[in-house]
């Protein structure tokens, strides 16, 4: 646990709440807030892949979900597996985030606008248009149409580990050219059909982490609203540095939130604090730290079955936070004992200063400085565990790749 937080950390990130003070009173915050949290947790976001049969369509629908083809739940996959219907596919540890299997394009009776209409278009978020080789007028029809119809979308070349593997048996082979003529290529058709070429990525289902998934993952975030957006990182696969910083700077952004949730509605007294809050959101709030970082049961075990060790291994070196299922009313009421005297004596002054009219709240305006430094402390443990469970998760896989 840190023992303080900086004046420039409390003014940064309760810059919101002072500037929403300066229109309403606190109680009237804390309801808009309490609104803004719910409506986080009912938004869902809806991504739609669609394109020729055969193009790796419901490879990339589990790529996304971070699921092997051969697990259950998984979207079928195969050069006979053909989907008919449109399929959501729930990611499994963030089920507000939805993957659709739209059927295959590019049957001789195919006709877009007909094809969107059966799918129910209006339901996605965006598109991705998958190709796994040449583009076809197919793909350029449904370009047009989605534009048409002012729906998002994004063209995603698959399989371009195959195509490497084909052009490394010539002579001469040039990876980087062999790349930049596939993009080239993508991008002129592309164009052709209206659309700027930015939104051509190459990917490989088998291996995300390598060529554009990151870039495709930039675009998308970058277009989507401020909620959709939030819940897209929370859902976003761990291998990523970028990606820790991401899912660190939106709950940062929750934090304030969730203390004054539980400090103003709800709260109760609890034995041995001097102040008032609500238990079941901040172990509610930890939790969902917790899971948002992968230190779940579930995603652990999911890193374990990667690197084919045992969860073990890796839950020996979550050494400073927990894991959500260790997170009990007991854990909550420690955690805020332990916090209780350093933020009262070093950060309440401080977040008065900043706030003023926190000090009018008396038990209340204590309650929220404490809960929000306790939240803050935990997602910092929380971020350490983390980088050093994918620590491990590297070492190991060194040692035994699989
Ligand atoms: N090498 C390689 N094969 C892929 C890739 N994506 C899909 N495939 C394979 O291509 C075949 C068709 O994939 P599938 O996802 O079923 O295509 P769909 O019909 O568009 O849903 C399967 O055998 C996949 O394993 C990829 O990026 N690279
Ligand atoms: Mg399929």
């Amino acid at each position: 646990m840190g023992n303080t937080i900086s004046q420039e950390i409390i003014e940064k990130e309760l810059a919101e709440l002072k500037t929403a003070l300066k229109e309403k009173s606190l109680l009237d915050v804390a309801v808009q807030v309490q609104q803004e949290l719910a409506l986080l947790e009912n938004t869902t976001l809806n991504i739609a892949i669609t394109g020729l049969s055969g193009t790796g369509k419901s490879s990339l629908v589990n790529a996304l979900r971070g699921v092997r083809d051969d697990e259950e739940g998984a979207a079928k996959t195969g050069p006979v597996e053909t989907t008919m219907e449109h399929v959501g596919y729930p990611h499994p540890a963030f089920s507000n985030v939805i993957v659709w299997d739209l059927p295959g394009t590019g049957t001789p009776e195919f006709k877009p606008d007909e094809y969107l209409e059966r799918v129910n278009f209006s339901q996605y978020d965006f598109f991705i248009i998958v190709s796994g080789d040449r583009f076809t007028v197919h793909d350029a029809d449904l370009a047009r149409e989605i534009r048409k119809r002012k729906r998002k979308f994004y063209f995603v070349r698959t399989k371009i580990d195959f195509s490497l593997d084909c052009e490394r048996r010539k002579q001469g082979f040039d990876e980087k050219a062999t790349l930049e003529k596939i993009r080239n290529y993508c991008c002129e058709n592309l164009r052709k059909t209206g659309e700027s070429s930015s939104k051509v990525f190459l990917i490989s289902n088998s291996n995300l982490g390598v060529h554009d998934f990151s870039l495709l993952q930039k675009a998308i975030e970058k277009d989507l609203d401020n909620l959709k957006r939030q819940v897209l990182i929370m859902a976003l696969p761990m291998y990523l540095k970028e990606v820790l910083e991401k899912k660190k700077a939106a709950m940062e952004s929750l934090i304030w939130k969730k203390a004054l949730k539980s400090s103003a509605f709800g709260a109760v007294p609890v034995p041995g604090l001097s102040f008032d809050c609500d238990l079941a959101i901040l172990e509610a709030a930890m939790k969902q730290i917790c899971h948002v970082f992968g230190l779940d049961e579930g995603s652990l075990q999911k890193f374990a079955k990667v690197i084919g060790k045992p969860v073990d291994e890796l839950k020996a070196v979550i050494k400073k936070s927990s894991q959500a299922g260790e997170i009990t009313t007991e854990f909550t009421i420690n955690i805020l004992l332990v916090t209780e005297p350093w933020a009262t004596l070093t950060v309440l002054k401080t977040a008065l200063a900043v706030i003023p009219v926190l000090g009018s709240l008396a038990g209340a305006g204590l309650s929220f400085v404490t809960t929000f430094c306790m939240l803050k402390s935990f997602l910092k443990d929380v971020v350490e565990d983390t980088e050093n469970v994918i620590a491990k998760v590297v070492e190991l896989s060194k040692k035994c790749p699989k």
